[in-house]
């Protein structure tokens, strides 16, 4: 029995020619990616108490009770999926994997240190998304990687990326669902190069000798990521926007938006519709900036609605892969990926519960001021009661019950660690 306070807002929304019902059918069947480096500070299981390095990303913040095992992050993520509605993702960073204890190099992963996370996600009902991890290395303490002036440092990234695509390959044909492998490199320097070309030149190179095995597309997509600046590299960044945007379109790889990855007052909302004409995909990393960089989680404003809205009214969803990207380790870290990751939801059902056809209808018709009195209408329209029926309907706690559920986890799990 939907509550009076959804039939309300249902009428409501009808009234403006929007039908709820299609909105929560169309919600519950789109995943998102939840990135497992938000359980842990980006540290990864190469070795015990490994912890991120250089890459000109940080994740501030010393809250108690992060996952030090493999075993800690899957008990985290089950308790995180058990509190989100809907069927989603996991975005693995290759230093997660099950090495065993020993120390497997990045050039070396293999798909059988893999093996467990694709029989956890299956059982678990997720798709896995997967991501080289080119930072945190010594290959990697001068700030380049794939763009290395040392030819044998480019080919030990090269070769660690190669490998990274075998085993997204794999991860796609083993779950059924196409993984999504995603290529961010850190390259950068902290101040003012002389050559800007040169580093350019040879990540383009390496990038061929990356992308050169033609894999099934229905296993393993391909995406890159641009970025503009970092932490200790605010000067020059390798993989800058341009450049990733025209390797994309001349290969056709999916673009990773990164919304933090931009110039502040830049709208990334409206890069989609541009992208989209030119590349095969979009991956976008729903994230938040503030000052510097992109990594605080993901709240309900108006960059990340304005994202979701052109994600929906672009009507090409199929070629939209939607991660988060975020890592806070100042709250508790299980609270982050949940409060980050139902806000994309909302979101999203904003998006999906946006008066459409009367604003199309207005905008045809010339009619501006009734389009802007449209937009001002949609903001006070009762999104919470429908998101509410949406939880109450995937079985998951509506609103601060969720809250009641981690604070118990913290006492009962995460503050015995
Ligand atoms: C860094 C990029 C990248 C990373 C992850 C850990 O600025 O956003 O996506 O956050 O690969
Ligand atoms: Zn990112």
């Amino acid at each position: 029995m939907a509550t009076n306070a959804y039939t309300f807002a249902r009428d409501t929304y009808a009234a403006l020619g929007v039908d709820t019902e299609s909105a929560l059918r169309r919600l519950a069947r789109i995943p998102i990616s939840l990135h497992c480096w938000q359980g842990d500070d980006v540290g990864g299981f190469e070795k015990p108490d490994a912890t991120l390095s250089g890459g000109g990303i940080q994740a501030t913040g010393n809250y108690p009770g992060k996952a030090r095992t493999l075993a800690q992050l899957r008990q985290d993520l089950e308790k995180v999926y058990s509190l989100l509605p809907g069927q989603h993702r996991l975005n693995l960073h290759a230093i997660y994997g099950d090495f065993g204890g020993k120390l497997v190099d990045r050039d070396a992963i293999e798909v059988r240190h893999f093996q467990s996370w694709i029989d956890w996600c299956a059982d678990q009902g997720l798709g896995l998304d997967f991501n080289p991890t080119c930072f945190s290395h010594p290959l990697a303490a001068d700030g380049f990687t794939l763009s290395h002036p040392d030819k044998k440092v480019r080919q030990f990234w090269i070769d660690h990326c190669i490998a990274t695509r075998r085993i997204g390959a794999a991860i796609g044909r083993k779950l059924g669902k196409t993984c999504v492998t995603n290529v961010w490199i850190p390259d950068a320097s902290k101040d003012t190069p002389f050559d800007r070309a040169g580093p350019r030149a040879r990540l383009a190179e390496a990038l061929d000798a990356v992308f050169a095995q033609k894999l099934n597309p229905r296993h393993n997509l391909d995406a890159i990521e641009s970025k503009l600046f970092g932490i200790g590299a605010e000067s020059y960044t390798v993989g800058s926007h341009e450049f990733y945007l025209g390797y994309a379109v001349q290969h056709q790889k999916v673009y990773c938006l990164d919304a933090g990855h931009f110039h502040p007052t830049e709208s990334v909302a409206d890069k989609l519709s541009s992208l989209l004409q030119f590349v095969p995909g979009v991956l976008l990393h729903v994230s938040r900036g503030v000052r510097w960089d992109s990594d605080h989680v993901v709240i309900l404003d108006d960059q990340t609605r304005a994202i979701f809205e052109e994600v929906v009214r672009s009507g090409q969803m199929d070629r939209i892969y939607i991660g988060l990207d975020y890592f806070d380790a100042s709250i508790n870290r299980v609270a982050a990926w949940v409060i980050g990751t139902r806000a994309a939801q909302k979101a999203l059902l904003a998006a999906l519960l946006e008066p459409a056809k009367a604003l199309r209808q207005a905008e045809q018709a010339g009619d501006n001021t009734l389009r802007l009195a449209l937009f001002e209408e949609a903001r006070t329209l009762p999104l919470g009661a429908v998101w509410d029926e949406f939880c109450r309907r995937q079985d998951v706690p509506a609103g601060l019950a969720c809250m009641d559920e981690i604070k118990a986890y913290e006492r009962d799990v995460l503050a015995q660690r």
